[in-house]
C-alpha cells in the first residue's frame, strides 16, 4: 500500500501525484498544510527530518524526496516506467531531474514566497507567523532555506537573491524552449518523467498569472508543450484540484500584482 504525505501547493508533491496517476497507481493521502506548519509536527519530522513534503510510505518503507520517490516507483512498478530504457535518453531525463532538484526547485520556492505565499502566511497573525518561520529545520528545502524563507517573506523582491531566482527560473524555460525545437516532449519524443517533473514548475508560473514569461511569441514551444500537458486527463485532478480555492485565488491575484515587477526584471515588453 502507498501512502503519500502531500499538500496542494507543493510542486514536489504534485510531481509525485502526477507520476502515480500516469502509472495508474492507487494511493492513500495524508494532507499536510505546509502554509500552516503541519510539516513541523514532531511525528512527521521522524518520517521527513527536513520538514518538507512529499514523503511516500510504501508498506513499511519511508521514502522522502520527490525525484527519489519517482525513481523508486518505476523500479517497483517497471511495467509502467516513465524512465526511458535507452541509456543516453535515461541520462537526459536525469539531467532534467538533477537540474530541477539542484537549481529550479529552490528558485521556485523563492519566487513563490516572494510573489504570493508571503501574503498568505501573513494571515496567520504575528505570533503564529513567527512560530512558523522559527520551526523550519536548519536543513530543509536547502541548507539555507530557513534564513532565506524569512528574508523572502519579510522583503519580497527586495530580498537578496529574489531577482536572481526569477532569472534562473526564466533560464530553465529557455532551456525547455531549446529542447522542444522539433519535439513534442522534452526527451526522446516520448512523454517521460522529465515532462512530469517540469509540469508543476511551469504550472506554478501559470497559476501565479506569470504566463507572459512564455506567451506572446516569447517561448512558443513551451507554450505548445504546456497546452499538450494541460490536455492530459491527469493534469487537472493532480495539478489543480488539490489546491484549496483560497490559495488558488491568492496565487492568481498576488501573481497578477507582481507581473509588472517580473516583466521589468526580465525585460519583457507587453
Ligand atoms: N527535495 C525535496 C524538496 C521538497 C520540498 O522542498 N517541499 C516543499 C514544498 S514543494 C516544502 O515542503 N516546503 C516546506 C517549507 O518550506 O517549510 C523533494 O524533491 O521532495
Amino acid at each position: 500500500m502507498y501512502t503519500l504525505y502531500h499538500h496542494g501547493s507543493s510542486v514536489c508533491a504534485a510531481k509525485v501525484r502526477f507520476a502515480m496517476a500516469e502509472k495508474g497507481l492507487a494511493w492513500d493521502g495524508k494532507y499536510l498544510d505546509i502554509l500552516a506548519g503541519d510539516q513541523f509536527d514532531p511525528a512527521y519530522l521522524k518520517l521527513n527530518p527536513k520538514g518538507v513534503v512529499p514523503t511516500l510510505v510504501h508498506d513499511n518503507t519511508v521514502i522522502p524526496d520527490s525525484t527519489v520517490i519517482c525513481e523508486y516507483l518505476d523500479m517497483v512498478e517497471p511495467s509502467t516506467s516513465l524512465h526511458p530504457t535507452d541509456p543516453w535518453l535515461h541520462a537526459q531525463v536525469r539531467y532534467w531531474s538533477k537540474a530541477i532538484d539542484e537549481d529550479l526547485h529552490p528558485a521556485c520556492g523563492a519566487l513563490t514566497f516572494v510573489v504570493s505565499h508571503r501574503h498568505t502566511i501573513a494571515r496567520l497573525g504575528k505570533e503564529k507567523l513567527a512560530a512558523f518561520l522559527s520551526a523550519t529545520p536548519d536543513m530543509s528545502v536547502t541548507s539555507d532555506w530557513k534564513a532565506k524563507k524569512r528574508m523572502f517573506v519579510e522583503s519580497g523582491f527586495e530580498a537578496p537573491g529574489a531577482s536572481e531566482a526569477l532569472k534562473l527560473y526564466d533560464n530553465y524555460l529557455k532551456k525547455m524552449e531549446a529542447a522542444l525545437q522539433g519535439h513534442d516532449w522534452l526527451v526522446g519524443d516520448r512523454f517521460t518523467i522529465a515532462d512530469i517533473a517540469m509540469t508543476p514548475y511551469v504550472n506554478r508560473l501559470a497559476m501565479m498569472s506569470l504566463l507572459g514569461m512564455w506567451t506572446n511569441g516569447r517561448l512558443p514551444h513551451v507554450e505548445q508543450w504546456f497546452e499538450r500537458i494541460q490536455k492530459r486527463p491527469h493534469f487537472k485532478p493532480q495539478l489543480l484540484d488539490w489546491i484549496p480555492e483560497q490559495l488558488t485565488a491568492d496565487m492568481r491575484d498576488n501573481g497578477a500584482l507582481s507581473w509588472p515587477e517580473v516583466a521589468k526584471i526580465l525585460d519583457i515588453q507587453n
